[in-house]
């Protein structure tokens, strides 16, 4: 279980992880934490000894991609996620700079407009230059799909619980981790959720 630590502040980022650290594989550091705590909460949470996952979701030009890259890597980021659909040469210029999961497709709605429709040349390409993908938990056919095409790279799945996708859903269909935000961040009692779902999780 990945936890997307989508909260603001420094303070509130380590109160959920301190609640939450022996349930959790990983922390996902977003956009939301990022910028009302400054890029310095990555190097803060390190003390959890956790992976951290910059999702910055990388969708520049190469050569600023990559740098985006350096920096969440400096920082102290372990994996950095990037745009697939942005093209190849982005995803190896970042590869250059960073470990990637690379998003092959996405779980909400809107993903069909575009982004689905080439969600299998994303993942092939991937498969050159990440470490993973992240794959839909709200399509499992998709994440089926995916990781016939990646073979052993990790497959990182959004979208449980509060995007609609049932606790050990995505694993079920192939994934590796399911990412869990709001379930857990916006729960009155972060430990006790963290708690549940990763029994949920593991009884699946
Ligand atoms: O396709 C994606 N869907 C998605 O929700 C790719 C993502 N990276 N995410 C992220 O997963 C999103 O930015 C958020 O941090 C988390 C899901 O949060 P929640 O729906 O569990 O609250």
């Amino acid at each position: 279980m990945i936890l997307a630590l989508d909260v603001n502040g420094t303070k509130r980022a380590v109160e959920v992880v301190g609640q939450t650290a022996e349930y959790i594989d990983a922390i996902k550091v977003g956009y939301p934490l990022v910028l009302s705590a400054g890029l310095d909460v990555i190097t803060e949470l390190k003390q959890f000894n956790l992976p951290i996952i910059a999702d910055f979701k990388v969708a520049d030009v190469p050569h600023v991609s990559a740098e985006i890259c350096r920096l969440a890597t400096e920082a102290g980021a372990d994996f950095v996620i990037v745009q697939g659909v942005m093209g190849r040469d982005v995803v190896e210029a970042c590869s250059k700079e960073a470990s990637l999961f690379v998003v092959s497709d996405m779980s909400h709605p809107g993903a069909l407009d575009y982004i689905s429709g080439h969600n299998r040349e994303i993942a092939s390409h991937a498969a050159g230059f990440a470490e993973g993908i992240v794959a839909p938990a709200t399509r499992p056919q998709t994440i089926k799909t995916l990781r016939s095409i990646i073979g052993d790279l990790i497959v990182i799945s959004p979208g449980v619980k509060a995007q609609g996708a049932e606790v050990g859903s995505a694993i079920s269909a192939g994934a590796d981790f399911e990412i869990i935000g709001r379930a857990i961040c916006n729960s009155p009692d972060p430990r006790g959720a963290a708690e549940q779902i990763k029994n949920e999780i593991k009884s699946s």
